[in-house]
């Protein structure tokens, strides 16, 4: 059982001033409209309905929030869930690409998303949700780009895996690595961009995609050496 099962819904956002003041490290859903953000979102929080998944594009329309933690009963009684005990967000945000939205209602998505991934400080980390058969589409790769201003960790989800065979599935895999690896900031240091094959349907990659949740939302531990107090006090001061 992960903790990410406790998730339930938080609040729904359609302008960036309405954003909730909570300070806990957010983790957002972004990709095409259609590529399963929804769909992965319900699958790795084990809850049938908590995001709105559809076979009708552009189904998300709103930033939707979902909270972790705070939740110490079953989702179906109302209790009040504490906003202090909360501990991350997960955010199910927009699709975009959608072609039949009408210019004035896309340009407001784009704005809101590129305006919500590059300044929202309680962002932690991006999880990019790409259909495995068609990754790196135009916005795919803007998304990346107004993303990488922020240095913050991107992990793709290579979605509808179930589509494609062992083969395939290693090549978009590859593909994208090689992408993502393309990504360096000034001084050539490569970003924290990790990638993953994923199929909500097929159940491919669940672990693999909730740790990694889990880690950058920050409700993993790493037992990293250098950070127990004592072997800190023994590091060479950073001067
Ligand atoms: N075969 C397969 N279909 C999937 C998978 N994940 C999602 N789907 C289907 O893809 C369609 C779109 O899924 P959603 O989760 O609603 O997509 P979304 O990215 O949230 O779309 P928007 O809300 O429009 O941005 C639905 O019909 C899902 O059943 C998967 O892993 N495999
Ligand atoms: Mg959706």
């Amino acid at each position: 059982m992960s903790i990410l099962w406790q998730a339930r819904f938080f609040t729904t956002v359609n302008h960036l001033r309405d954003l909730p003041d909570t300070q806990v490290p957010e983790v957002a859903f972004a990709g095409r409209s259609n590529a399963g953000k929804s769909t992965a979102i319900n699958i790795l929080c084990n809850q049938k309905k908590l995001a709105f998944a559809s076979k009708t594009p552009g189904r998300t329309q709103h930033i939707n929030y979902f909270s972790i933690g705070g939740a110490h009963v079953g989702q179906h009684r109302k209790d009040e869930t504490k906003v202090d005990e909360i501990r991350s967000m997960m955010v199910d945000l927009p699709g975009y690409g959608y072609a039949e939205v009408s210019g004035s209602a896309k340009l407001h998505w784009q704005e809101l998303l590129g305006d919500y991934v590059r300044r929202r400080a309680q962002l932690a980390a991006l999880i990019l949700i790409m259909d495995a058969r068609r990754p790196f589409t135009a916005l795919d790769t803007q998304m990346l780009e107004w993303f990488a201003t922020t240095g913050k960790p991107v992990h793709c989800l290579l979605t509808k895996a179930d589509k494609l065979n062992r083969n395939e599935s290693a090549n978009a895999l590859r593909v994208t690595r090689t992408i993502l690896g393309s990504y360096v900031d000034s001084a050539g240091t490569p970003f924290p961009y990790t990638a993953q094959l994923f199929s909500s349907l097929k159940r491919i990659g669940l672990e693999e995609a909730d740790q990694k949740i889990m880690e950058l939302s920050g409700l993993t531990a790493i037992a990293s050496p250098a950070e127990t107090p004592d072997q800190a006090n023994l590091a060479p001061s950073q001067e």
